[in-house]
């Protein structure tokens, strides 16, 4: 058995309570691995060594900082395919798809924030009596808390613009996706990154989460999750005046027009709706089809959607693995079977799948498509997170930015015309942070990345993310 240490001022420990959770491979529905039960004296024990590093890691040049992140980088590409692996059995999803997008996403953030960090500049704003320059300094230790979807992919996009402008770090994984996390701390030392820089402590996000959050020297928390989660984390941090960064669930528009390059509408949409089993937070499950389209669309799409085979999440000829936990399978099953109760029609898909074989008693749950749902209704209101898409057809603009926008969410949105006029025009319009025009998911690591609404607070991604790891301090002088 498996058995994951927390990573504290550079070493790896056991957890001081001794005790350790049930880690399951998710295709497999068994226990593979075991990680620490950690609590607040873990945490404590992290923040000491994290505070002994600081004057050593934020002393260093930006140089040699960046130096150390360019190595992490390099040596994730090298072990690429043992951290894909990994990535692949602790989450569920399919390998070509941790190969291609979860690790070297999470070298590229290392690789993007390690040469970012050497040309953050600060402003200066002159008089012919006075000068005003601003200093922009590391917080000191910060929290980053990530979720289970894209485990390595998100944990290093929040750690690297942290470490890169001099802060220490006191990370905490998901407990269902320990396991990339616990594999980076090793590439880490390897590096060269000093001892107490990165700490990670794994466990349960109502002990470990919460006693980051709570935890008077720890001073930005930068978080990505559910919005119930990330509502509780600032109901403890906003008290205590701790930056916060909150990245939260989506239920994000697919607008399809009448004028749409559909063969492209139709396949990148089946891409938004089921990469990943519909696991990540930009994943366009609202189909919005303008009326006179919607039958050739719904033709087209649900045979793009027919390709999404679903299978041991090892074997390369799997589009689709597992759902990350029994929990969440139980969860989307539950809206399937909810929207059948509020009237909707499912398309194709609408069970669980058992494979034949090893992955017989996992977690798999076929691509399903539903139509003849009202937009308001709870299916097309809530965040379901899985293998889940509905159609809904309109009429016009008016009322599909309405339809759009009827939810608490506000994350991201596609837009399908070849009319740059409208696409603009509906773009401006939609309550969201990002939208995307006749492509899904090109991210481009400059741009501010974040939502509105309960899709959360602050921007993350390139100047933002610096900014917010750090503090500007205005020095004025008289000339
Ligand atoms: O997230 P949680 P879960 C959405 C998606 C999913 C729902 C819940 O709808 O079904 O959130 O998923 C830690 N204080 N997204 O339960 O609980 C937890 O240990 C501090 C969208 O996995 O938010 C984990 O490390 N930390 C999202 C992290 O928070 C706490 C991606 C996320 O767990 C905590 C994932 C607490 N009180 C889920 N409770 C996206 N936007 O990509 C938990 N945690």
């Amino acid at each position: 058995m498996n058995t994951i240490s927390n990573f504290i001022g550079g070493e790896f420990i056991k957890p001081l309570s001794g005790k350790y959770l049930d880690n399951y491979e998710p295709a497999t529905g068994k226990i593979y691995s075991r990680v620490p039960d950690s609590d607040s004296h873990d945490v404590e024990l992290a923040v000491q060594a994290a505070r002994n590093a600081f004057p050593i890691w934020s002393g260093m040049s930006v140089e040699e900082r960046s130096a150390i992140m360019l190595r992490i980088a390099d040596l994730l590409t090298l072990h690429l395919e043992r951290f894909a692996t990994a990535e692949t059995i602790d989450q569920g999803k399919p390998l070509w798809l941790s190969r291609a997008m979860d690790i070297p996403r999470a070298a590229q953030n290392f690789h993007f924030f390690g040469t970012e960090i050497l040309h953050f500049a600060s402003e200066t704003h002159a008089t012919n009596q006075h000068l005003n320059y601003t200093l922009r300094n590391p917080i000191g230790v910060v929290g980053c808390i990530s979720p289970w979807n894209l485990p390595l992919y998100l944990f290093t996009w929040k750690i690297a613009p942290a470490l890169a402008t001099g802060n220490c770090v006191i990370a905490k994984p998901s407990e269902l996706t320990p396991m990339t996390a616990f594999l980076l701390a090793e590439l880490c030392q390897k590096a060269g990154m000093p001892a107490g820089v990165l700490n990670i402590v794994h466990g349960l996000g109502a002990k470990v989460g919460a006693a980051i959050t709570e935890h008077p020297d720890i001073h930005a928390i930068s978080f990505t999750g559910g919005t119930t989660t990330g509502e509780n984390i600032a109901r403890t941090a906003a008290p205590m005046f701790k930056k916060l960064s909150l990245e939260l669930g989506g239920k994000n528009p697919n607008i399809v027009f009448d004028d749409c390059n559909l063969t492209e509408a139709t396949l990148q949409s089946a891409r938004a709706a089921f990469t990943n089993q519909g696991e990540i937070c930009l994943c366009g499950s609202r189909i919005f089809v303008q009326q006179s389209i919607y039958e050739a669309f719904k033709k087209e799409f649900l045979s793009h959607v027919g390709k999404f085979t679903v299978g041991d999440p090892l074997e390369l000829t799997s589009k689709q693995g597992a759902l990350v936990s029994k929990a969440h399978y139980e969860k989307v099953l539950s809206y399937i079977e909810m929207a059948k109760q509020e009237g909707g029609t499912v398309l194709c898909g609408g069970k669980a799948v058992h494979p034949e074989g090893r992955c017989a008693a996992g977690w798999f749950i076929e691509p399903t498509v539903i139509e003849g749902l009202t937009h308001d209704c709870r299916v097309n209101q809530e965040e379901i997170f899985g293998p889940v898409a509905t159609l809904i057809p309109f009429e016009n603009e008016e009322e599909v930015l309405a339809m759009a926008n009827s939810t608490n969410y506000g994350l991201a949105a596609v837009v399908w015309t070849e009319n740059l006029s409208k696409a603009h025009r509906v773009a401006a319009k939609l309550q969201s942070g990002i939208v995307w025009i006749n492509c899904w998911m090109v991210r481009d690591l400059r741009t501010p990345f974040g939502g509105v609404k309960h899709s959360g607070v602050g921007r993350e991604g390139g100047f933002e993310a610096l900014k917010f790891f750090t503090e500007p301090k205005n020095i004025c002088l008289k000339l």
